[in-house]
């Protein structure tokens, strides 16, 4: 007897996970193991990087403890866009913190769990760069310091984007925010400012500081499962490209967050107690220029004419990040 293969408007959209498919050939939003920890109904922009982020960093983190975990979230686009009240997209313990207080709470939280000898429980805190490279890095600090046995996310849209887009630590050079306007003789953000989180991380000598990115979900998952399951304080930072902030397209945001990686802008390695264990090679080393000029934000680094020099500088970060995280260039 003839078989006729399903086609492709019978399988269920996408979204769903294409459920009338094998098992084999499904997206992985059909499995019914999935947590799905944040639903959907959240008011993310389209193309969201943080929300992508998120919910497979907090999908994969329920795998690893069997759902035995409990998030507390920093003030933000994440919370905001997840929990306009009295709604709620999270499926999950979930806790709204202040802006800059997240570790503290999650240390308080932990603390308590002991107390109540309820150790299979895990606890991770998680906020934007805003809320973690500024406002909350003393309580971070601390938190690595004590070596709290707690979970910290970061996820990198390089600005505070739900206020408005302000420059924060994280925001790179030349990038145009709402308070690093591209006007005058050095448009866009300062160079030699910022700072890297992940390195303050690493001083702290705590087990395990991971970077991670939207581009590669498998290896995100996979470092967040390996990071859950440790004892003690624990570092991810998650670099999620924001359409809105960005001036970017939302079809572009794995696109960008690929470049990223490919450029050396953002290196992708593993740290266990201060040194680098793991990094992830550049399959093909791309030019700066292809990143920047997706991106509103860089616009007048093209225009009215090409901002040569500064492009240099960008690519000479790049170029000095391959070869200070060790990065194998393949092509
Ligand atoms: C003490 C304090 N200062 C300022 C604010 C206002 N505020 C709320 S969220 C936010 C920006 C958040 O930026 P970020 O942490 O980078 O997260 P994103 O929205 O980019 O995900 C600011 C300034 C606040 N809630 N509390
Ligand atoms: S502003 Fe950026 S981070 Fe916030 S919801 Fe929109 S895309 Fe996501």
């Amino acid at each position: 007897m003839n078989s006729q293969p399903i086609k492709f408007y019978q399988t269920g959209t996408f979204t769903i996970g294409n459920r009338l498919l094998d098992e084999s050939d499904r997206s992985v939003q059909s499995n019914l193991h999935r947590a799905n920890a944040l639903n959907c109904g959240h008011r993310a922009c389209q193309g969201c990087g943080e929300a992508l982020g998120a919910r497979y960093a907090i999908d994969a983190a329920m795998r690893a403890t069997d759902g035995k975990l409990i998030v507390v979230n920093a003030t933000g686009c994440l919370e905001v866009f997840s929990t306009p009240f009295p709604e709620t997209s999270w499926q999950l313990p979930w806790m709204h913190s202040l802006f800059g207080n997240a570790a503290a709470v999650a240390t308080g939280v932990a603390a308590a769990l002991k107390v109540k000898r309820r150790n299979e429980v895990r606890v991770v805190a998680q906020g934007g760069d805003g809320g973690t490279t500024d406002i909350g890095l003393g309580c971070l600090s601390g938190m690595f310091e004590r070596n709290d046995d707690v979970l910290y996310i970061c996820y990198d849209n390089e600005a505070y984007m739900n206020t408005g887009v302000q420059r924060s630590s994280a925001t790179p050079p030349a990038a145009r925010t709402a308070t690093t306007p591209a006007v005058g003789p050095e448009k866009g953000a300062s160079f030699l400012q910022g700072k890297s989180v992940p390195l303050i991380a690493m001083a702290h000598h705590i087990p395990y500081a991971a970077t991670a990115s939207v581009a590669d979900l498998r290896d995100l998952e996979r470092k967040i499962e390996k990071a859950v399951l440790i004892r003690g304080a624990r570092y991810v930072h998650i670099h999620v490209p924001c359409p809105l902030g960005w001036g970017a397209e939302p079809h572009h945001t794995i696109k960008l967050a690929r470049l990223a990686i490919l450029t050396g802008l953002f290196p992708l390695f593993e740290a266990e107690f201060g040194e680098i264990v793991d990094s992830t090679a550049i399959r093909v080393k791309e030019p700066v220029e292809k990143y920047l000029s997706l991106q509103k934000r860089f616009a007048h680094l093209f225009s009215p004419a090409l901002d040569r020099d500064r492009i240099a500088r960008i690519q000479a970060i790049a170029d000095r990040n391959i070869l200070k995280f060790k990065l194998p260039v393949e092509r």
